[in-house]
């Protein structure tokens, strides 16, 4: 009994003298690694920084035709930089992002979400595709779109459907300072 107890506890010894020599080990090389980093980069970012992505403003205006639909949203982003690669509906057989260049529209595999910026969809500019719609949308429906990114893990969208002409940006801009009726008459003479 004595000599089986001597020996369980020598092991027990070891075992704990080899826990806290990993440790040591661990807690060292976590050190060393801080320190080349910071005399590395110095001012830079650090490399570990993720895009940390939000997205807010998502709407779709009731489209003219019966199959294919624009949607706009804006992606916020305050870290680093991150790629819009693909996105998806329930409601459409394939969604695509298009870029507006001149008059005309490109399909783009990618957008850049930079660092500490924004990626902006907006009317007139970029826009993502619904197409093969399985119904039309009306107004006051909502769309769930699924937005996929290189880093980031997907963001799912309810967009709601606006009124064919419906455009945010142009009360955000023109009016974030004035007083909204006082600028009417500018308007329309445009
Ligand atoms: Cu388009």
């Amino acid at each position: 009994m004595n000599h089986r107890t001597t020996r369980r506890s020598r092991r027990l010894v070891a075992s704990t003298a080899v826990a806290l020599t990993a440790g040591l080990v661990l807690a060292g090389c976590g050190d060393s690694d801080k320190d080349n980093k910071s005399s590395k980069s110095g001012k830079d970012a650090p490399a570990a920084a993720k895009p940390e992505l939000s997205v807010d403003g998502a709407y779709i205006p009731v489209p003219a035709m019966d199959d294919m639909a624009g949607g706009f949203f804006t992606v916020t982003n305050k870290g680093a930089a991150d790629k819009l690669v693909s996105a998806s509906s329930p409601l459409a057989g394939s969604v695509t992002l298009h870029a507006t260049v001149g008059s005309t529209m490109k399909e783009r595999k990618s957008f850049t979400v930079p660092a500490n910026g924004t990626l902006d969809f907006s009317r007139g500019g970029n826009h993502i595709m619904l197409e093969k719609l399985k119904h039309k949308p009306k107004q006051g429906d909502k769309v769930e779109v699924t937005l996929r990114f290189e880093k980031s893990k997907p963001i799912t969208v309810s967009m709601p459907v606006k009124p064919a002409t419906y455009n945010p940006s142009n009360d955000a801009k023109t009016h974030s300072t004035t007083d909204k009726h006082s600028s009417t008459d500018k308007h329309s003479s445009h």
